[in-house]
């Protein structure tokens, strides 16, 4: 089912409610969550704090608040991330950590299946030199959004976690999208987050839920991050309204992106046989799509898109020759095979 009569891929942050969670949402019992009084975020973050094998979880408005909250919690001004170059902390959170926190990070390259070389890592670490920040959290990203939607294994994650962890570093991560990880590699989520201080996941992408993120970790760990939220003005009041969407995200729409997956690679394998289209299928792994538009076709990636459109498919131009398409529950396998036709038809007409 296509919304608005789009095929709209730019992000699974398009997804609306379904009508399950627009009954849930309408039904919910609510209180002040600042005063710890809604028992649907109660319930919320309870669920999700188990699916983590994590002992607490927090309700926050997005993933940027989750991850911006967890970096402020982990480190005092003046600290240091190892991140990476591509990474959507440092790339797409408008820097936040810095400058709400006056926390430092250095950026080591992506592998292109998403991992931080744990060389890389040990290279980027400080010493006690007084002229050094004090390196103080590792962040991974999981599924790596920028290097294709890649799903980090629990052996990667487990190997940076007791590498950080014998240095006494602590490892957030960015699992806006972990899901979508677990169901790619047939894990349970817990496995991919196994040791790691912190995650940070979101109910508003693939999971279709309207708003919300949840921040999980240890109880101390939480019982900071509470008063972090407030700092960024995250305490929101009768939020189970939200709550309610998110409980029904996790129970209903985890399974499903099995289905998302298969449409990505349906939609991938059809733009590979367009000439002129490039798509690294090996980095297909779940629901993103990303491809080269070839120089030696007469228009860029944004005009690609903009014609795209025009046959109401939408799609994000990542790069001046790249572009990202991304599947999630409102589009159907007719709407990829329509979407693949379109870009051929275009590509073909030139
Ligand atoms: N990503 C968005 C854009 O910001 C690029 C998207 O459409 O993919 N971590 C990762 C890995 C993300 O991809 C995103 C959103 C976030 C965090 C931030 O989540 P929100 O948008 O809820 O703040």
């Amino acid at each position: 089912m296509s919304l608005n009569n789009v095929i709209d891929l730019r992000s699974d942050t398009m997804t609306v409610p379904t009508p399950a969670m627009r009954e849930a949402m309408a039904a919910a019992e609510v209180g002040d969550d600042v005063f710890g009084e809604d028992p649907t975020v109660n319930t919320l973050q309870e669920m999700a704090a188990e699916r983590m094998g994590m002992e607490a979880g927090l309700f926050v408005s997005s993933g940027t608040m989750g991850n911006l909250v967890a970096m402020l919690t982990h480190c005092r001004r003046g600290d240091e991330i190892i991140m990476g170059r591509q990474s959507h902390t440092f790339a797409h959170e408008r820097g936040g950590y810095a400058a709400v926190g006056g926390i430092h990070s250095c950026q080591i390259d992506n592998q292109p299946d998403g991992t931080l070389a744990l060389d890389d890592i040990a290279a980027a670490m400080r010493s006690e030199d007084d002229h050094h920040p004090t390196t103080r959290l590792i962040n991974l990203e999981n599924t790596h959004n920028a290097m294709g939607g890649v799903a980090l294994t629990p052996t990667y994650t487990r190997q940076v976690v007791e590498f950080a962890h014998a240095r006494g570093i602590r490892v957030h991560i960015d699992g806006a999208r972990i899901f979508n990880a677990a169901v790619a590699l047939g894990v349970e989520v817990r496995e991919l987050v196994a040791g790691a201080d912190s995650v940070t996941f979101c109910l508003s992408k693939g999971l279709s839920a309207p708003v919300g993120s949840v921040l999980c970790g240890s109880k101390a760990f939480i019982n900071e991050a509470r008063k972090n939220r407030k700092l960024v003005g995250g305490g929101m009041r009768q939020a189970g309204v939200l709550a309610a969407a998110g409980i029904i995200a996790l129970e209903q729409m985890v399974e499903r992106l099995a289905e998302d997956h298969a449409h990505a690679r349906l939609l991938a394998e059809s733009i590979a046989q367009t000439p002129g289209l490039q798509v690294d299928l090996t980095r297909v792994q779940t629901n993103m799509v990303y491809f080269d538009v070839s120089p030696d076709l007469p228009f860029d990636a944004a005009e690609l898109c903009r014609r795209a459109a025009h046959h109401r498919v939408k799609m994000l131009d990542v790069g001046a020759r790249r572009i990202r398409a991304v599947t999630h529950c409102w589009i159907t396998r007719e709407d990829v095979i329509e979407a693949g036709q379109a870009i051929r038809q275009i590509v073909v007409s030139g």
